[in-house]
């Protein structure tokens, strides 16, 4: 029923395990600069954990920490006894990298291969996994999970539509790794090749890395004919197979021998009653190359209380029901609105003003950029405007890593707003 016995460890020897794992954490942590100048600051060593809940006398650690300490400032170890790097998505400006070892790939991608296995993936399935590769964990992190479970694994990577479907067909795929934004439009596209997906091979889909709703779930699994699975998890926790629905669909387990979770309040950093939402806060377990403590992911969400039918005993969170900062995620790619700021201000023809704007097209989410032009630059010239708005997509695509649309706008013609701009303005009906 289960592949690793942790799954189901009884909570007094689960959190036992934590107990033992976060001082050793704590120990390999103070190697690093960070932390070893953030503990002594703070008076902490691994002895001030007696219990469980002694993980609330450890400072946080915010994304600024982390792009403070950019590149090397939280490695435990030297960079010989690392084998691969990740940057988050939404960071070239300000970089957040994260570090593995040889050790740490070979945790993570047990967990993955657990992950897989808690909604039925199993050896004998054919794995297409249609994230895009190369620094994103959505790629890697699924490809090596779903090789240690022994899957047969299509590393396709995202787009061209055509050989993705072409591929499922010819080699059998039984299981999707899909964002979910790309899903309902892939349903279409199968249809409009001339396949209705009831006939498709596919069984089972793992949706994830972006906010998605119950309904949309829902919709992909009827329009797809698919049961699709929420998938949750960060870079600078590794990336996916963090947190993990079962087959039962009743929300994601947290594999806490691997992680600490906590739900704090996000103003006040106090722990919020079981049952409530805050904002989701990550300790590592398992890593010796770049531990990372009581980590602030800004995702919010909450512990669904009582046990999960599946029988594993870990905690789960519900699915993230916002951020508790700006960070916008369009087709899985975190960006935040300070980094498209910074592109078109440091350009001379961009006047004061702005807008972002997020709709949805089809299925598939857009983001726009209107952008207020100085008078000198708003020519009568087709050309030199049309030249422009190229210009400006093209910086903001080599920074976001999403083409936007950008309109450009006379000077003066977006509105004001009394108090703090408004910079977002997001057109995408909610369910
Ligand atoms: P990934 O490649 O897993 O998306 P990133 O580090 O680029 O990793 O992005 C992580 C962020 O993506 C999370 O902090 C969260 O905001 C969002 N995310 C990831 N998985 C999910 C999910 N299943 N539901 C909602 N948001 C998610
Ligand atoms: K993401
Ligand atoms: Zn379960």
């Amino acid at each position: 029923m289960y592949f690793d016995k942790a799954e189901v460890l009884e909570r007094s020897e689960l959190e036992k395990l934590q107990v033992e794992r976060l001082k050793k954490t704590i120990d390999l942590a103070a190697n690093s600069p960070y932390y070893s100048e953030s503990f002594k600051k703070n008076n902490i060593n691994s002895s001030v954990i007696k219990t469980i809940d002694d993980v609330k006398r450890l400072p946080f650690t915010t994304k600024d920490d982390l792009r403070s300490q950019y590149p090397h400032g939280l490695l435990t170890k030297p960079l010989d006894e690392f084998v691969r790097l990740h940057a988050s998505s939404g960071t070239t400006g300000t970089p957040t990298a994260v570090f593995y070892t040889q050790k740490d790939l070979d945790t993570w991608a047990d967990l993955m291969a657990r992950s897989l296995y808690a909604v039925g993936v199993r050896r004998s399935d054919i794995l297409q996994n249609m994230s895009g590769y190369g620094l994103f964990t959505g790629g890697l992190g699924i490809h090596y999970g779903s090789e240690r479970l022994g899957c047969l694994t299509i590393p396709a990577g995202a787009g061209n539509t055509k050989r993705q479907i072409k591929l499922i067909r010819d080699f059998n795929v039984t299981a999707l790794h899909i964002i979910p934004s790309f899903a309902l439009y892939f349903a279409g596209k199968v249809r409009e090749e001339g396949y209705d997906p009831a006939d498709m091979p596919w069984k089972i889909a793992l949706i994830g890395a972006e906010p998605h709703t119950e309904y949309t779930r829902q919709k992909i699994e009827e329009e797809l004919h698919i049961k699709a699975y929420n998938s949750y998890g960060l870079t600078e926790m590794n990336g996916p197979g963090v947190a993990f629905e079962c087959t039962e669909q009743s929300g994601m387990h947290v594999w806490e021998d691997s992680y600490i979770a906590e739900i704090i309040d996000p103003e006040t950093g106090e722990s919020v009653p079981d049952g409530e939402i805050g904002e989701l806060v990550m300790t590592t377990l398992t890593r010796e190359g770049m531990p990372i403590i009581r980590y602030r992911t800004r995702d919010l969400t909450r512990f669904i209380p009582g046990q999960c039918k599946c029988g594993r005993t870990s905690k789960r969170i519900d699915r993230i029901v916002g951020r508790a900062d700006d960070m916008l995620i369009i087709k899985g790619v975190n960006i935040y609105p300070m980094q498209i700021e910074n592109i078109i201000m440091a350009m001379p023809e961009v006047g004061q003003n702005y807008l972002i704007e997020l709709f949805r097209e089809g299925f598939i989410d857009q983001i726009k950029v209107k952008v207020e032009i100085k008078d000198q630059y708003f020519v009568e010239d087709m050309r030199a405007l049309q030249g422009l708005q190229k210009k400006i997509a093209n910086k903001l695509r080599d920074e976001i890593l999403v083409t936007p649309r950008v309109e450009l706008v006379q000077h003066d013609s977006i509105p004001k707003s009394d108090g703090k701009a408004k910079r977002v303005l997001d057109l995408r009906e909610v369910e």
